[in-house]
């Protein structure tokens, strides 16, 4: 554990501590009804009944609402499991009660929201979704001493700022794109690449890892082009793209925008591949770019569905309850089991002493094997790669994670457009 992240413990957990008292009668974090010092003391009878409060943050509202309720779905799925097989932590019978917030992808609103989980008392935050909402209100969760754990911000600032409350349970955007720039100039023999991105935190952040990874490999960036998380309308940077003839069009950002922009391609006669990041790696992608979306390209950190520890009974039972999979289901409902593994090993749901055994982590997820280095990253996160074929995203290759480097062979999904996460 650097010295930086060690002193910003020190300063979370003093933050905490303040919070509910240094020195005083534990209290549990939660609101009523849970009796004062249930919630901190192992030895308090196990009849005590606790009711612990598990902030979510996404947006379920705009463009990528159908991410966010897949995202806050995970969390729910995740905690009514945990509930139905009752759970006891430090001699108190818990039961989880999530507190879903809507961030509309807003960094101003993600503040506005973090703000008011922090009043409310909750335990942990899961979330949230986006970078750009994630990094400034990781500030607002260490200042309060409450531990957050992301399944898909993947900006690496959010760890890299020193706050000891920030986890998350994805590879980041170094790792993508340097996979994506190298898979662009190699695979997909892109001598010449033109970047589009959406300015924000992850799709700029995306786009600059991408640049350093394309160039590493021999290819030359052509130009940069900026749109913005709302726009529908690429006709202007589509045409420009154009006449640079370059090989390959990298987008950073999400699906929202990737899908019309590989349509508005086509209709353009733009022939470069497209390639995009996690953002874009959606069933939701296919819909929005019809038949452009045939022979394109996505990356997403971790392995696909049917090859993770857990996949198969995650899909099925998720499936189930709340239709398909959009995108990141599956790492959401591993940062909540995450989350209250820390709780029940620390024998405690007040955050300053679970906090210290989310570091120690060695959770079998259902996505992966779940361990953190020293700034809360995923240690040996790996990243795949998919092609649109059929109207499906299908599997080319995994990078990294102990995964093989070299293409494997190609597993068809389950069914239309389904995403292999
Ligand atoms: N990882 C892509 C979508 C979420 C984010 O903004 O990082």
């Amino acid at each position: 554990m650097n010295t930086l992240r060690v002193s910003r413990m020190t300063l979370a957990l003093s933050a905490a501590l303040a919070l509910f008292g240094c020195g005083q009668k534990e209290e549990p974090k939660a609101a009523a009804p849970a009796p004062a010092p249930a919630a901190a003391a192992p030895a308090a009878p196990a009849a005590t009944a606790i009711t612990v409060k598990i902030g979510h943050v996404a947006p379920l509202t705009g463009p990528q609402a159908h991410l966010g309720k897949d995202n806050e779905n995970a969390a729910r799925m995740a905690i009514d499991e945990l509930n139905a097989k009752g759970l006891e932590i430090g001699g108190a019978k818990v039961t989880l009660e999530l507190v879903p917030e809507d961030d509309q992808a807003d960094p101003k609103q993600g503040t506005i929201v973090a703000q008011k989980l922090v009043d409310a008392k909750v335990n942990g935050v899961v979330g949230h979704l986006n970078s750009g909402t994630t990094i400034p209100a990781s500030k607002i969760y260490f200042d309060a001493g409450i531990p957050q754990i992301s399944g898909s911000a993947t900006n690496p600032k959010y760890t890299q700022q020193g706050f000891a409350t920030a986890f998350r349970v994805m590879a980041n955007d170094v790792q993508q794109g340097k996979v994506l720039g190298e898979y662009a100039a190699k695979q997909l023999a892109g001598k010449s690449v033109a970047i589009i991105d959406d300015r924000t935190a992850y799709g700029q952040g995306l786009a600059d890892e991408f640049e350093k990874g394309a160039k590493g490999a021999g290819a030359a960036v052509v130009t940069r082009e900026f749109t913005n998380d709302k726009a529908t309308d690429f006709a202007a940077i589509l045409t420009k793209i154009k006449s640079t003839k370059a090989d390959v069009i990298f987008y950073g950002g999400m699906d929202a925008q990737a899908g019309p922009m590989a349509k508005q391609m086509k209709s353009l006669g733009v022939k470069a591949a497209f390639l995009t990041g996690d953002g874009g790696c959606t069933p939701e992608f296919i819909k929005l770019a019809g038949d452009a979306s045939e022979g394109q390209y996505c990356s997403l950190p971790g392995v696909p569905l049917d090859q993770m520890p857990g996949g198969k009974a995650f899909n099925d039972a998720f499936s189930a309850k709340y239709g398909q999979i959009q995108l990141y289901a599956p790492y959401v409902y591993d940062a909540v089991m995450v989350m209250v593994d820390a709780m029940k090993r620390a024998g405690s749901v007040e955050a300053a002493k679970y906090l210290p055994e989310i570091g120690k982590t060695d959770y079998q997820g259902v996505t992966a094997k779940i361990q953190f280095d020293e700034k809360g990253d995923l240690k040996g996160g790996a990243i795949s790669l998919y092609q649109v074929k059929g109207g499906k995203w299908e599997y080319r290759e995994t990078v990294g994670g102990g995964a093989p480097a070299a293409p494997v062979a190609a597993e068809a999904p389950k069914a239309d457009g389904e995403k292999k996460s």
